[in-house]
């Protein structure tokens, strides 16, 4: 008797030592994720969200099946230039934004606008591109200016600048914002008339409307235009902007960057 006790304790010392053993292994595997723990930048698999409808910055290629555009391949050549490796996530604006904040995500590039307010939360790269955002209606819709939305709906993509840009003048002319997740969605809101307008960058806009025959139109100047940057977490990742930026400058002066937005029409 005294020996089977003392058979079950050495048991069950041996199953508490590898229940720790197993605890401090998933510990460190936690910690290795997004931001790094040890890693140098040499061995590192770096994270990076994306939109995922937002062309010609980033859209699925339905014949390859993968995300290509102008920011796809820009990070694809700083990172050849800088030897970096990364993983790129297509889950949209609004949940890479919350992926890098979470700490789920390194860094995204996802035609996001540098601005002051954004600066207060994320780091951000040299710009590569500017743009600013636009009005767009159905061509039918009787909607000519900015005075036309009174009492009607505008849709507006969640987190973004034109959302922003719409917050900022809804008051002034009278009309109510809609949230979408997606410019996908967003246009689809205006093509069905659940929405009279919406705001968009004007060349992603564009693009729908000459190379993907969205039959919406532009009736607006551009305004608030502002560089596009890739961004870290404020604080965090300065190993990784530093090497994007240094890659972009290399790509900018080798013509690298100016082939890119041609390829896109940009
Ligand atoms: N240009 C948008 C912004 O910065 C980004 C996007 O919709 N992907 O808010």
């Amino acid at each position: 008797m005294k020996k089977l006790f003392a058979l079950i304790l050495v048991i069950a010392m041996i199953a508490s030592v590898a229940a720790l053993a197993g605890c401090s292994n998933s510990g460190q595997t936690a910690e290795t994720t997004a931001d790094g723990g040890n890693d140098t930048a040499a061995d590192k698999t770096y994270i990076i969200y994306s939109d995922n409808a937002y062309a010609p910055f980033e859209y699925l290629d339905e014949a390859s099946g993968n995300y290509v555009g102008v920011d796809m391949d820009i990070m694809a050549a700083v990172a050849e230039d800088q030897g970096i490796k990364y993983e790129i996530h297509n889950e949209g604006f609004d949940a890479s934004m919350g992926a890098v904040q979470s700490g789920q995500a390194d860094a995204m590039i996802a035609g996001m606008t540098i601005t002051d307010e954004r600066k207060e939360t994320y780091d951000f790269s040299e710009a590569y591109f500017d743009d600013g955002q636009v009005i767009v209606t159905k061509p039918d819709s009787g909607i000519a200016s900015l005075e036309d939305l009174k009492g009607k709906t505008v849709a507006c993509k969640t987190s973004t600048v034109g959302g922003e840009y719409g917050e900022s003048i809804k008051d002034q002319y009278g009309f109510e914002i809609h949230y979408y997740e997606g410019s996908d969605t967003m246009y689809q809101a205006v093509l069905s008339g659940a929405d009279v307008a919406c705001i968009e960058d004007y060349s992603v806009i564009g693009w729908a409307i000459q190379s993907e025959g969205v039959a919406l139109s532009i009736i607006t100047e551009p305004v608030n235009v502002k560089g596009y940057g890739f961004a870290v977490k404020k604080g965090e990742n300065a190993e990784l902007l530093e090497l994007f930026d240094k890659g972009l400058a290399n790509i900018k002066a080798n013509g690298k960057l100016a082939e890119i937005l041609a390829k896109y029409g940009l």
